[in-house]
Order: C-alpha cells, then sequence, then structure tokens
C-alpha cells in the first residue's frame, strides 16, 4: 500500500458508518515472507517431493555384456525370454521409489518402443514376434503401482546413418514426439552428455565429431517437451530444470546449492556435454536459477547388467550412505537398478532394494519430534513454529522480514534416543538460510549436536551413533533472507 492508499483508505474507514467499521471483513491472513531469489516452478517442486527415483538401463547391452552399443546389433540378440515390467517396478516401489526411468534409446540407437524413425527396435527383433513394447509395458506397470515414469533418449545414436547432419535432429525429435504423446503422462526426459565419437553410422564405420553447443539446437527441443509435456522436468548437464549432480557416483556437494548459471567447460557457453561439473555438486550460491541437483549412480559397477558384476551390487548400507548423500543434501537420488537377460531383475539386486525400503520405512516413518512442545524465539504472524511439526509441507515457521537469525526450541516431555535429524526448507522462497547449529541441553547448558549448510527440499544429519536427548534447540546461524522451514524431524534408525 503507498502512502496515499494507506491515507485514503483511513478517510474511508473514518467517515464509515459505525457498524460497517466494527463489522468490517476479516483481517486479511497475514503476509507470507517475500521470495528469496530464484525459486523452484510447479514442475521442479513437484519433482522435489519425490526425493528417490530410479533408473532401468536396459537394451541390446544387456545382451552384449557391453556399456556402449556400437549401433551394429543384430535386433534379434534382444530376448529377454521372461520380460514382466510389473515384477520390475514392484521391488523398486517396495524400495521407495516415485518414479522409474527407462532408457528408451541408448547410444546404440536400439529403440525399446515399435518406432517408425528406424529399423533398429523391438520391432525388428523376434522377441514376441516384433509385437513387443518394453516402453509401453514400463509406463504401464509404473502407473499401477503409483510410480511416475520418464524417458531417457540418447541424443548420440551410433546407429544412425544420418547422424551429424541435420537430418537426425529431425529424427530425434521425432522419436522424443513419439515417446511423449504415446505413454501418457512423462515427469522426468533425460538428455545425456555423452556426444559424437565412432560407430556404425549406418555401416560408415566411423568417427564423427559434432559442436555440442550447436549440433543439436536444444532450446527448440526443450520447446518441443514444454509442449507435448508441459508438466515434466528436463534433465541435462544444464538443465533447464534439473541439473547433472557432476558426477556418477550418486553424491551430491556438501553444500548443495539449488541454484546453479552453469558454465562451459572452457569457460564459454554451456550445454549438455560442455559444462565445468566440478561446479555442478555444490552449484552456486546466489545463482541466478532455480537448477537443483540430481544425483544418478548404479547399484552395481555399469550401467547395463553383466554377469560378472552380480557379486558387485552395492550393499543395503552403501545405499543408505548413498542416500543421505544425495537425497540428505537436498537433491534427489537417480538409482540405476539394470534388468538381467531375462527381462527381470536380479536377485542380488531385489535383496539391496527391500532392506533399503525396509530402512526407510522403519527410519522416517515415525518423527519423535512430532508431539514436543515447540517455541521459537521469533515468527511472523500466522507461521508459528508448531507448523514445523505438523507434517504438512504447506504449512511453514517463518521469521519476520529482516530476522536472520532466529532460533526454535524443543521440549520432548521425555528423553528420546535418535540418530538422524531432518530439516525441511520451505524451498517455494527459494533458498534462504546459509548455516544451522543444532544443541542438546544436557547437565544445565547447550551442548552443539551438529551443524549444517544448505537445507533446500531437505537437509538429513546423520550422527556418528544415536543420541539421547529431551530437549533440543534449532539456531539459523546465517540466512540471506528470514527463514521459512516446513518440517523438523529427529529420526531412529532400526537396531539403534
Ligand atoms: C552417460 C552414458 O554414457 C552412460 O552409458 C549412462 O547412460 C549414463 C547414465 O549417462 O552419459
Amino acid at each position: 500500500m503507498t502512502r496515499r492508499s494507506f491515507h485514503q483508505a483511513g478517510a474511508a474507514l473514518l467517515f464509515a458508518p459505525l457498524d460497517r467499521v466494527l463489522h468490517a471483513a476479516p483481517a486479511p491472513a497475514p503476509a507470507a515472507p517475500a521470495p528469496y531469489g530464484a525459486t523452484p516452478s510447479a514442475r521442479q517442486l513437484r519433482w522435489h517431493q519425490m526425493e528417490t527415483t530410479a533408473f532401468l538401463h536396459f537394451t541390446v547391452n544387456t545382451f552384449t555384456d557391453k556399456e556402449w552399443g556400437y549401433g551394429d546389433e543384430d535386433p534379434n540378440i534382444f530376448a529377454p525370454a521372461r520380460f514382466d515390467a510389473d515384477a520390475i517396478v514392484e521391488p523398486l516401489a517396495d524400495a521407495g521409489m516415485k518414479g522409474v526411468i527407462l532408457t528408451a534409446k541408448h547410444h546404440d540407437g536400439f529403440c525399446l518402443w515399435p518406432t517408425a524413425t528406424t529399423d533398429h527396435s523391438v520391432r525388428s527383433s523376434a522377441w514376441r514376434g516384433g509385437k513387443g513394447d518394453v516402453v509401453r509395458d514400463i509406463a504401464d506397470a509404473a502407473r499401477r503401482r503409483g510410480l511416475a515414469f520418464g524417458v531417457y533418449l540418447s541424443p548420440w545414436d551410433r546407429h544412425q546413418a544420418a547422424y551429424g547432419t541435420p537430418e537426425y535432429i529431425t529424427i530425434y525429435r521425432r522419436q522424443l514426439t513419439e515417446l511423449l504423446t504415446g505413454y501418457g503422462p512423462i515427469f522426468e526426459v533425460w538428455h545425456d552428455g555423452a556426444n559424437g565419437g565412432d560407430g556404425y553410422y549406418g555401416g560408415a564405420r566411423e568417427k564423427r565429431t559434432i559442436d555440442k553447443n550447436t549440433y543439436y539446437d536444444w532450446p527448440r527441443t526443450w520447446d518441443l517437451v514444454r509442449r507435448l509435456q508441459p508438466g515434466s522436468v528436463i534433465f541435462s548437464d544444464v538443465g533447464p530444470d534439473v541439473r547433472w549432480v557432476g558426477n556418477e557416483r550418486g553424491i551430491a556437494g556438501d553444500p548443495c546449492w539449488n541454484t546453479y548459471d552453469p558454465v562451459g567447460a572452457d569457460g564459454g557457453a554451456a550445454s549438455p556435454g560442455n559444462v565445468r561439473e566440478k561446479e555442478s555438486p555444490t552449484g552456486h550460491r546466489h545463482g541466478s536459477r532455480w537448477l537443483p541437483a540430481e544425483c544418478d549412480v548404479s547399484i552395481r559397477p555399469g550401467w547395463f547388467w553383466h554377469p560378472a558384476q552380480n557379486a558387485k551390487v552395492k550393499t543395503p548400507a552403501e545405499l543408505i550412505q548413498l542416500y543421505y548423500q544425495s537425497a540428505g543434501r537436498g537433491a534427489n537420488l537417480l538409482l540405476n537398478v539394470p534388468p538381467n537377460r531375462d527381462g527381470l531383475l536380479q536377485q542380488e539386486d531385489i535383496a539391496s532394494l527391500r532392506a533399503f525400503g525396509r530402512y526407510r520405512r522403519e527410519t522416517f516413518g515415525n518423527n519423535l519430534a512430532a508431539g514436543a512442545r515447540i517455541a521459537a524465539s521469533n515468527s511472523r504472524p500466522g507461521y508459528s513454529a508448531a507448523n514445523l511439526l505438523d507434517g504438512r509441507e504447506e504449512t511453514f515457521w517463518a521469521a519476520e522480514d529482516g530476522v536472520l537469525t532466529p532460533e526454535v526450541t524443543l521440549d520432548l516431555r521425555a528423553a528420546a534416543t535418535f540418530r538422524v535429524i531432518r530439516l525441511c526448507e520451505a524451498i517455494q522462497l527459494g533458498q534462504r538460510i546459509d548455516a544451522v547449529a543444532i544443541d542438546r541441553w544436557e547437565a544445565g547448558t547447550w551442548q552443539p549436536v551438529a551443524t549444517a549448510t544448505s537445507i533446500g527440499a531437505r537437509r538429513l544429519i546423520r550422527l556418528d551413533r544415536p543420541m539421547t536427548a529431551m530437549r533440543l534447540r534449532l539456531r539459523v546461524t546465517e540466512a540471506s533472507a528470514s527463514p521459512a522451514l516446513n518440517g523438523f524431524g529427529l529420526l531412529a534408525e532400526p537396531n539403534g
């Protein structure tokens, strides 16, 4: 309200009949904090809520024992005799995965759906008499289990004769169009950054180099995705919605900021396959774009299934550790679990997934702080600290404008033993907090328990060992705007 309109409103009140003043409209809802810096779009907010998703690397490589197919494979080699999409998706759901992304086409160019753009596809395979469609089956099975479905479509295509010419870009966009129009809602479109090199290329068997910044004309392809699937996030080294975390070990930086302004490897413009990836794990504090990190990693050494790696599947403890290093730092975890030659997940992988899921349910199913008495040193009207414990993302605790280092105390009413502390920022208002500290009341004084930097969608602090406390204090020690948090959790791991 300007000064002038304030005076006008005051004058109107002064001359209004008394009963109208007394029965004036209810007080307006308390003002929410103004957003700080870059903020997430609605599609990014939905993606943040997913927290963990699964990747399926599956194609001719599964049968040739390779990581990168050359593009000259006989389609008949793709023969997953017992392929069962429901059997693949169920253990993923059990592990807590909220979506699944399938390699609809990897670098070999073999399409897992009966595309009209090439013969190098399931249509040319004797598998299911050429009538099979892996994309359809996984998409349908995912939906039956309540998981969202996404696609990986490799830009590099070692089969296509036209690769390297503008004609191939038309083919790539037609493939994308088929995937984005024929299989229901797509939550994420995944463009990897491996580009160019040697390949079959329709029999040429040669090396082809492309200009990573210009060849694919990414902005127009992304426009196409926006048009066909407006709700989908687009992933690549540079977004535009979700950024690659900069390594394939599944580990986010600490801190891991949601904002980022990607720069090319040589300091110029960035594009998929050309980014200063050392900066991707942490992002840029106060960057101009909301570009959160996704941590892709395989449950095995390779992205595809290899018989020799059945004994090298990550253990439940390793998956749990990865979860804290990715989702626990506010990023999303994209865990690859590659189907085997039967067209099923391998027993070893399933066992790790199930144990990981059990751990998650048992640890995160019960917030020991839920019934605490809670008080804040400062709250703006309508945004009380009780909102930290109500289990709802929409409600949050916020300090008044200009108050950057408020604190919250919790009285658990009885001593509780926990190992994990969970903090969630109200990221719809931007990333506001720079650092926090947690203390416990012990022997008449506050003793430090832990500190953390970036929070974002969630920060999970896993202590070295379980800790018992009755009173705790959360201090925001540094912030760029008045803090706004929507969750505080204390969690106990199974067996301690
Ligand atoms: C990379 C590819 O080269 C790997 O094979 C794998 O698909 C990984 C997720 O992306 O760019």
